[in-house]
């Protein structure tokens, strides 16, 4: 692999599980426990805001005690100590790159510790449960905060900026996702298109591997280390 001058990295819930966080699609993942209908769309949150506040309310205390594994701190070292340009796009709505010490980061379905006010469109850090009577800090309204992630049918945050790293990027990596969810699931073509190297780091073949120049299959806490090490060898 020659070496890169930009690189864009996209996680899934697949770099996260070995921190102890479910994925959503693998046999004992969040999907297969509960119907994401009833709880990952805006019409599921008008129709029964309470269970999806709740919903949302367990996955933010189950994040207490989690920490990190070598797969965020691997990525983290990498924008540490790569002279090019570095930009990590996360699926996952948990604070694990941050916790690591990642900076250029998006999070592109949003976060789970986060909250938006559907009265003034502010954005508050949100680390407790979330209640019908939870207060925006901007506005005070009661009742109109909701989770600051992004449902399906909602457009993900910061595309445009993940674009132009995109069509910038001469190596493009996956980690731990499933190439299920659009348009996450689009990243590789469109970087591949741009003329980038792309790479996935996966436990198996994710549902865009054809689009793959390249693949290592693994756990993550142990495939991204390495590919660290060996790009941070050569650069
Ligand atoms: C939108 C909420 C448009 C947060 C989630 C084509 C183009 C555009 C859209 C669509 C399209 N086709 C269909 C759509 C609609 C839809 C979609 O993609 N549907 C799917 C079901 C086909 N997309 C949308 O609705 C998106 N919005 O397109 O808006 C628009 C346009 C104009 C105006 C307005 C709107 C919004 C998508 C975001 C939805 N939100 N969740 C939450 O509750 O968490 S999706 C959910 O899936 C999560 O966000 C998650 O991040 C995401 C992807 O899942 P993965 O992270 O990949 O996790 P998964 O479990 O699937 O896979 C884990 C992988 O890790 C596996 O491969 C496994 O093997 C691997 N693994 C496991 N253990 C390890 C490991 N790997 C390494 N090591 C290990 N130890």
């Amino acid at each position: 692999m020659p070496l890169p001058s930009s690189i864009v990295i996209l996680t899934g819930a697949g770099i996260s599980v070995e921190s102890g966080i479910p994925s959503f699609r693998d046999k004992s993942g969040l999907w297969s426990m509960v119907n994401w209908q009833d709880y990952a769309t805006p019409d599921a949150f008008a129709r029964d805001p309470g269970r999806v506040r709740d919903f949302y309310n367990k996955r933010r205390r189950a994040m207490a005690g989690v920490q990190p594994n070598a797969a965020h701190h691997a990525l983290a070292r990498l924008e540490a100590g790569f002279r090019g340009d570095l930009l990590l796009v996360t699926q996952n709505i948990d604070d694990l790159h941050e916790a690591a010490g990642s900076r250029r980061l998006v999070h592109m379905h949003g976060e789970l510790g986060s909250a938006l006010c559907e009265a003034c469109g502010m954005r508050s850090r949100w680390p407790g449960d979330m209640t019908v009577d939870s207060r925006c800090p901007q506005c005070e309204s009661a009742g109109r905060l909701r989770p600051d992630v992004v449902w399906f049918g909602e457009m993900p945050y910061q595309m445009d900026r993940i674009y132009r790293a995109l069509g910038e990027a001469d190596l493009f990596v996956a980690i731990g996702t499933s190439g299920h969810v659009y348009p996450a699931a689009d990243f590789v073509e469109e970087a591949r298109l741009n003329g980038a190297h792309t790479l996935e780091l996966n436990l198996e073949p994710s549902e865009t591997a054809a689009s793959f120049a390249e693949a290592i299959h693994g756990r993550a806490t142990e495939i991204v280390p390495a590919f660290v090490d060996r790009l941070l060898e050569t650069s």
